[in-house]
């Protein structure tokens, strides 16, 4: 087990959003090796029922020796030291850390999912991520980030008739 690359997709919509993200890219720097942060984005919630606010979102990657399943707890507990609430699924949230790549694992338990399932389809990951990591490679598509932003967009124009 040597050291992999891990990308985390951070998330606020509830409260002092920059000061989560900040405090999650200072709990990350102290963990992960050459981290680097993506700038912050402001987007719209997207797939969630009820109305709330909009997001900051960010990404951040770097290397680490820990297995995915480590790096999944350490995430959980730093949302847990911002008050994350889980009062129903897609609530609005302090502190969302996702974990959407480990180096090249792939694993689709009850608990962990990486690649993280969903990020294909979303902006608000694929964005910040693209910034920051354009050749970091997907291993179930071995699309990079950069194609797999430039896929996304691409969908979106046609569905929206442009
Ligand atoms: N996270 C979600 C659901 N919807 N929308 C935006 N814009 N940003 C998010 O981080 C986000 C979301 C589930 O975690
Ligand atoms: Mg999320
Ligand atoms: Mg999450």
């Amino acid at each position: 087990m040597g050291r992999i690359a891990v990308a985390i997709g951070l998330g606020s919509n509830l409260g002092n959003r920059t000061a989560h993200l900040q405090f999650a890219r200072d709990r990350l720097a102290e963990g992960l090796v050459d981290m680097r942060a993506s700038s912050i984005h402001e987007t719209d919630p997207v797939g969630v029922a009820t109305p709330q606010g909009p997001f900051l979102n960010q990404a951040v990657v770097g290397e680490t020796l820990r297995s995915p399943w480590e790096v999944l707890d350490w995430l959980l507990a730093l949302e847990q030291a911002r008050g994350r609430q889980r009062p129903f699924r897609g609530a609005p949230r302090t502190l969302d850390l996702d974990l959407i790549l480990a180096g090249d694992h792939v694993m689709e338990g009850p608990d962990l999912a990486v690649p993280h399932p969903r990020f294909r389809e979303r902006r608000f990951v694929l964005g910040p991520l693209a910034e920051i990591a354009p050749e970091m490679v997907d291993p179930i598509t071995g699309k990079t980030m950069r194609e797999l932003l430039d896929a996304l967009v691409t969908r979106e124009s046609a569905a929206s008739g442009l």
